[in-house]
C-alpha cells in the first residue's frame, strides 16, 4: 500500500544532559535516515519528520536542582545544546527542533484534559504518595527510589526500574527513599490525583494493535507489546505533585501538574503544528498518511497502549495513530551500559572531534540494535569506517577520479556506443529494489549491508574491466567507457547513500563542476547513468580518514570509564 503523505516522529528527548550514541541510534537516526529517504521517494513537500525536546517531568526538575537553576532555565540551556548537536549530526527535523515548553503544547494537552474529562475518561482518586518529611516535600516518579517489587533491582525509579523495565507507581516500591537527598524519613500522606481511564479503551487498543502490529511494526515492538496486552495494565495517574509542567486545568489541583507522559507524546503533535501549517493534512485520521515512530524499547508501552488509547478516547480529537512503531533495544559500549556518571561511552558533544558525523551515522546505523542489546566498540567503529567508507566507497572514488585524470584530463570521457556493462546494471537494479524495501520496512542493518554491496558492484566492475590494462594495451576508447560508466555509478551512488551520509553525498555531487549536471537526490527506481559525455569533474580529497591503530586505541582509552 502505497501513502501520498508521510509522518515521521522521534521520542522527544529529556533536555536534561548530553545526549550519547545510544540515544541517538535508538530513535533519531533511523528517523533521520528513514525522513531523507522518504523525502528522496515521495517530495519534501509531503514528509514531516517532527521532534524536539521533552521539557517537562521530574528529570528535569531533578537535574535543576542539581545543577542550581530553575528548570526553565535547565530546558532552555539543554534544549539549545541539543539543537546544536543535532545539526551537527545533519538530522533534518522539519521546523527545527522543537520542545514541549510551549504555549501550543499546553493549549493542546489542556484540550485533550478537557475533551477525556467531558467523555468520561478521567476519575479522581484519593491515594497515599510518599512525602519525603526531611526534604518537605511530595516523592512523585523519579525523586524516590526503592527495591521494584517485580525483579527486586534495589536502585529501581518510582515511574520505572532501570532493570526490568517494569512501569511503577511510587507506592509500589520496597524500601523507599528519597532519590536526592537519601532520606528514608518517608510518610505515605493522603492526596488526590487524576486517573485516566484505560480500561475504558483497552479492548479497543488492542483491536487496534491486532489489526495494525503484526505485519507493519517492527517484530521487537510487536513483541514487547503484546506482552503488554496480555498483562493487566492499572489505570495510570496523569496528574504529579511537582514545581514544574503543564498546570492541570481543574479546580482543586492548581499545585499539581500533568504526569510527563500524558504531556510528551502530544509534543509530536504541537511541535508538528509549529513546524508546518499543512500539519493536519499528516496528523488527521483518514488523509491519505503513514505515520511511523522511533524510539527505544523503555518507551514502548506509552506509544504502543496509552498514546493511541487517548486518542482513541479524544474521538473528536481525529488524531491518526501509528501505522509503523519502530522500537529499538539498547547500545552498550565496551561490554558495559553507557553511563555519565561513570564516564563511560560515547557523548554526542565529543564525538565530532574524533570522527565526522557521517563515519558516526553509517557506523552506528550499521550497528542498530534492532533485535537485541547490542555492543558497539571502537574496534568495530574502525573496522566499519576503514572497511566499508574507506575501504569500498572512497576507494571507488578515488580510483576512477585519479586515473580519468591522468590518462583524459579533468573530463568524463566518452561512453563509446553499445559498450556492454556485462551484469552491472541487472545487479544493481535487484539490490536497489533490496535496499528500497529494507528502508521501506525501517530494516537498517540490512539496508546498511545492502548498500555496501551496490558500493561493492562498482569496485568489482572496475576490477573485472580493467581500464588501467586497456589502457597499457592502447585500448583508450574502451577505458574511457569503462570510465565512463564509472563516474555514472559515482553519480547514482550519491544518490542512494545520501540518507545515511548526507555530507559525504554533497562531496561526491560536487565532483562535477559542470553547471548543467543534475544535483537532484531523487529516490530511482532503477538504475541511471545521468553523467553526460564531457562533463568537467575535480579531484576530491580523500571521502574519509582512515582510522589505524593508534587512533583506535586513543579512542578505546578516551571513551571506555569505569564499568
Ligand atoms: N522523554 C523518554 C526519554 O527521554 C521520554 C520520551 C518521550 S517520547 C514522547 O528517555
Ligand atoms: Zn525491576
Amino acid at each position: 500500500m502505497t501513502y501520498k503523505k508521510h509522518l515521521i516522529t522521534a521520542a522527544l528527548p529529556y533536555v536534561n544532559n548530553i545526549p550519547h550514541i545510544g540515544n541517538f541510534v535508538g530513535s533519531i537516526l533511523p528517523a533521520d535516515i528513514y525522513a531523507r529517504f522518504k523525502r528522496a521517494k515521495y517530495g519534501a513537500q509531503n514528509v514531516l519528520f517532527a521532534c524536539g525536546a521533552d521539557a517537562h517531568g521530574s528529570p528535569i526538575v531533578i537535574q535543576a536542582k542539581k545543577e542550581g537553576v530553575s528548570p526553565a532555565e535547565l530546558v532552555a540551556k539543554y534544549h539549545a545544546l541539543h539543537a546544536k548537536i543535532f545539526s551537527e549530526f545533519n538530522i533534518s527535523f522539519d521546523g527545527g527542533y522543537g520542545t514541549t515548553n510551549s504555549d501550543a503544547q499546553k493549549k493542546l494537552v489542556h484540550e485533550l484534559f478537557t475533551a477525556l474529562d467531558n467523555n468520561g475518561f478521567i476519575e479522581e482518586r484519593e491515594t497515599v504518595q510518599p512525602y519525603s518529611v526531611d526534604d518537605d516535600m511530595w516523592l512523585a516518579d523519579r525523586p524516590i527510589e526503592g527495591t521494584c517489587p517485580k525483579c527486586n533491582y534495589e536502585c529501581a525509579r518510582g515511574d520505572q526500574c532501570d532493570k526490568c523495565n517494569e512501569l511503577l507507581d511510587p507506592a509500589d516500591l520496597i524500601n523507599p527513599y528519597a532519590a536526592d537527598s537519601g532520606s528514608r524519613n518517608i510518610e505515605m500522606r493522603k492526596t488526590k490525583n487524576l486517573f485516566y481511564r484505560h480500561d475504558k479503551v483497552k479492548d479497543d487498543v488492542k483491536k487496534w494493535v491486532n489489526d495494525t502490529a503484526e505485519n507493519n511494526w517492527s517484530k521487537y515492538a510487536t513483541q514487547a507489546t503484546k506482552k503488554y496486552l496480555g498483562e493487566d495494565v492499572p489505570n495510570p495517574s496523569v496528574t504529579r505533585d511537582l514545581p514544574w509542567g503543564i498546570p492541570v486545568n481543574k479546580p482543586g489541583y492548581e499545585n499539581k501538574v500533568f504526569y510527563v507522559w500524558f504531556d510528551a507524546p502530544w509534543g509530536y503533535i504541537s511541535i508538528s503544528q509549529s513546524a508546518r501549517a499543512d500539519w493536519a493534512d499528516f496528523w488527521h485520521a483518514g488523509t491519505d498518511c503513514h505515520y511511523a515512530q522511533f524510539l527505544g524499547k523503555d518507551n514502548i508501552k506509552f506509544h504502543a497502549l496509552f498514546f493511541p488509547g487517548q486518542e482513541i478516547a479524544w474521538a473528536d480529537g481525529n488524531f491518526k495513530k501509528v501505522d509503523l512503531l519502530k522500537g529499538l533495544a539498547f547500545l552498550n559500549f565496551e561490554g558495559a551500559k553507557i553511563s555519565k556518571s561513570n564516564n563511560h561511552g560515547i557523548f554526542l558533544d565529543d564525538a565530532l572531534t574524533d570522527a565526522p558525523a557521517d563515519a558516526w551515522r553509517y557506523a552506528l546505523i550499521a550497528s542498530a540494535p534492532e533485535t537485541d542489546d547490542t555492543d558497539f566498540t571502537i574496534r568495530r567503529f574502525a573496522d566499519i569506517v576503514n572497511k566499508d567508507l574507506n575501504g569500498v566507497l572512497g576507494n571507488f572514488v578515488s580510483r576512477v577520479c585519479k586515473l580519468t585524470e591522468k590518462n583524459f584530463g579533468l573530463v568524463v570521457p566518452t561512453k563509446e556506443q553499445g559498450t556492454g556493462t556485462g551484469d552491472l546494471e541487472k545487479n544493481i537494479n535487484d539490490k536497489l529494489a533490496e535496499l528500497t524495501d529494507a528502508l521501506e520496512k525501517c530494516e537498517f542493518r540490512k539496508s546498511v549491508a545492502t548498500l555496501r554491496e551496490i558500493w561493492g558492484a562498482g569496485n568489482k566492475f572496475l576490477d573485472e574491466t580493467a581500464p588501467w590494462t586497456l589502457i597499457k594495451n592502447g585500448d583508450m576508447d574502451a577505458a574511457g567507457a569503462v570510465l565512463n560508466e564509472c563516474f555514472g555509478l559515482i553519480d547514482f551512488y550519491a544518490r542512494i547513500s545520501a540518507p545515511f551520509i548526507p555530507t559525504t553525498t554533497e562531496k561526491m555531487q560536487n565532483i562535477f563542476t559542470t553547471t548543467n549536471h543534475e544535483h537532484d537526490l531523487s529516490w530511482p527506481t532503477e538504475y541511471e547513468h545521468r553523467i553526460k559525455d564531457g562533463t568537467e569533474f575535480v579531484v576530491p580529497e580523500n571521502l574519509f580518514v582512515r582510522i589505524d591503530d593508534d587512533k583506535t586505541n586513543e579512542m578505546t582509552e578516551k571513551y571506555t570509564g569505569k564499568k
